[in-house]
């Protein structure tokens, strides 16, 4: 990894969880999630990312009415009383953090959320998740089910980026990761530090992927990600067999060079902590991805006007052969 001169550090701890079965309770969870804060606080990390629906187990797996699961695995309030101890933890350590869980606001409806938590353990943002994967309908003859397009709302609140902890933070969810515009949009309001957690199950029931390719393509996007929008990336999986059905682990920290700077061994509860250097985002920023010197959005009018992919726009006549 490139150094730089300048050191402007910053401790990160990714927290991985193991798998949450079914009968799990919030409070057992809960527990699970305080020992890794202060495994991250003893190893000088000042901010934890959770992963995805950190709750609860991968309940888009399982077919529902959405009053059945908003009783049993949606959250009311953030902080609430499960949750509390948590909450309470960060602010005894000084520590911030990202955790996603399944949010119903007030007036009934249902997002899949993850809120930025500062070291005061205030809860000082809020994201909801824009690419929602999966479907609405039941699929009997599927091995499982992945209802994110049933239980959840597209995410109306954009991609924001906030000022905490003396520096600038994006947040996003699992399948946004895929998509360019989630990290330009981030990077285009000056993130240096872009949070995610995911539950990526090993098995697509769309096509018949190859296994290998869920963890290749996981990587391949945060590393390309990273370099192209001169940020840092946190990650954190909640992973392994949840009551016989598996998902990736590989949570990992990337630096703004590309590479992977610390990476989950194993599928089960792991701390992962980088001391990152944010200078080195600026000196990406500064040269080969110095937007404002480089950028032509006139010519990427494309990427907001269409959706879907259309027909080959007319050519400009001095493009024609
Ligand atoms: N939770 C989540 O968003 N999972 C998706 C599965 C994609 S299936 C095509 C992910 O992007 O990992």
């Amino acid at each position: 990894m490139t150094q730089t001169s300048r050191a402007r550090k910053f401790g990160l701890a990714v927290a991985q969880m193991g798998p949450v079965h079914l009968a799990d309770s919030r409070q057992a969870v809960v527990k699970r999630l305080v020992e890794m804060l202060r495994e991250a606080a003893a190893r000088q990390a000042t901010f934890v990312v959770f992963p995805e629906l950190a709750l609860t187990t991968f309940f888009p797996r399982y077919w529902m009415t959405e009053e059945e699961a908003v009783e049993r695995y949606f959250e009311r309030a953030m902080p609430n009383a499960d949750v509390q101890p948590l909450f309470d933890a960060a602010r005894e350590l000084g520590v911030g953090f990202y955790l996603g869980y399944a949010e119903l606001t007030a007036d009934g409806r249902r997002f899949n959320t993850a809120v930025l938590v500062d070291r005061a353990a205030k809860v000082v943002g809020k994201y909801r998740k824009v690419h929602l994967p999966g479907h609405d309908d039941h699929k009997p003859d599927a091995p499982f089910q992945h209802l994110e397009k049933k239980f959840f709302e597209v995410g109306n609140l954009g991609f924001p980026v906030w000022n905490t902890q003396d520096i600038n933070v994006g947040m996003c969810i699992c399948n946004d990761r895929r998509w360019p515009e989630t990290w330009r949009s981030m990077s285009l309001q000056s993130a240096e530090l872009i949070v995610l957690g995911y539950n990526t199950p090993s098995w697509n029931i769309h096509w018949t992927e190859p296994v290998h390719l869920r963890t290749f393509h996981h990587e391949i996007v945060l590393q390309a990600s990273a370099y192209q929008n001169a940020v840092w990336i946190g990650a954190a999986a909640k992973c392994g067999s949840e009551d016989g059905f598996h998902m990736i682990g590989s949570s990992m920290i990337v630096a703004p060079s590309g590479e992977i700077v610390a990476r989950a061994s194993g599928e089960e509860d792991e701390v992962i902590t980088a001391q990152i250097d944010l200078d080195l985002g600026t000196t990406f920023r500064q040269h080969v991805f110095n937007f404002a010197k480089h950028r032509s959005p006139d010519q990427y009018r494309l990427i907001v006007e269409r959706t879907g992919a259309g027909e080959p726009l007319p050519l400009p006549p001095e493009a024609r052969g």
